[in-house]
């Protein structure tokens, strides 16, 4: 049996603070009329993919927090993306900043051809910090602009196979994969924004674009399920992001990899049926798995086995 879907990532170059939405989402959408040219059924766009990296900047007053956010999806300035879809029958994961009453989110979902939208994730890893932090060459204050996310990992039959999605820092976290292989997860959608210098450990600059990789792979083989990850790329506004859009076979093989730090549409072919390779054999959770003993990983006060040793 075979469940083929053709997919791509498209991974966006830098989007100016004074750049409009529209014009982002004019962008998009040649990037979804290229996918599908090229006969993609998905397209994966990045974290926060409407603006700028709003984060870098600490804003004090709540209204210029939140003119970076999005009430409604679509909006006026959004519909383009879903008429797109309906258009070119494409299904797309948008990544945007969400406000819902008192609350707001760092978001994506998962929009089927038909403009309906599949599935909602909000982010529940927020890296960075909360206040001002004057030393820092670029701020990263996602955990001052947004709450933890209260969705869970979904994952939902779509376009032949099970689909999850998470956002960029999640994607460091291997509670994250497995919450999601847990569920049969044969696709994780993902966007991110990885600056290239890490103010707190400047030593891994250089290891940015690997640990990128190592962290996608690593959960794609783990949990036997493909990936597609989706950056925000090159320089936006002083603060230099990388690149490396990839497509990643359950295997953990990089099958589709972007070359530039620009907009740029890498595709692939994939067939969920090869996720049984993996999880029948090499990762067969009912059979290998011994949660008994992996109670630890859920105890709230954590490091309690460190410390008893
Ligand atoms: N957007 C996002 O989550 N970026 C982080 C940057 C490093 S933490 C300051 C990431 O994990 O890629």
């Amino acid at each position: 049996m075979s469940r083929p879907l053709t997919v791509a990532a498209a991974q966006l170059g830098p989007i100016a603070k004074d750049e409009p939405r529209a014009s982002a989402v004019a962008r998009m959408v040649a990037m979804m009329e290229k996918a599908s040219a090229r006969g993609a059924a998905l397209v994966v766009f990045p974290e926060l993919a409407l603006t700028t990296f709003f984060p870098r900047w600490f804003m004090a007053d709540q209204p210029s927090v939140d003119a970076w956010f999005e009430a409604e999806m679509p909006s006026a300035d959004t519909a383009p993306l879903f008429d797109a879809a309906r258009r070119l029958g494409i299904a797309f994961h948008l990544g945007y900043a969400e406000i819902d009453g008192p609350h707001r989110y760092n978001t994506a979902i998962l929009v089927g051809p038909d403009g309906a939208i599949l599935s909602k994730y909000r982010k529940v890893h927020l890296p960075g910090h909360w206040d001002d932090e004057p030393w820092r060459p670029f701020q990263h204050l996602e955990k001052r602009y947004f709450e933890r996310g209260n969705l869970g990992f979904p994952v939902v039959d779509a376009l032949g196979g099970r689909i999850g999605m998470c956002i960029c820092n999640d994607r460091r976290w291997p509670e994250t994969w497995r919450l999601m292989g847990l569920q049969d997860a044969e696709l994780v959608c993902l966007g991110y924004n990885t600056p290239q210098h890490y103010p707190n450990a400047p030593g891994h600059d250089r290891l940015q674009d690997f640990h990128n990789h190592l962290s996608m792979q690593a959960g794609a083989y783990q949990n036997g399920t493909y990936v597609i990850g989706a950056a925000k790329a090159g320089l936006e506004e002083g603060c230099e992001l990388i690149g490396g859009s990839a497509i990643i076979a359950p295997t953990g093989e990089i099958i589709a990899l972007a070359t530039t730090r620009g907009d740029e549409v890498v595709v692939a072919d994939i067939d969920f049926d090869t996720c049984r390779e993996i999880r029948k054999n090499i990762f067969d959770f009912a059979q290998h798995r011994q949660p008994d003993l992996y109670g630890a990983l859920v105890d709230p006060a954590g490091g309690a086995i460190r410390k008893a040793v």
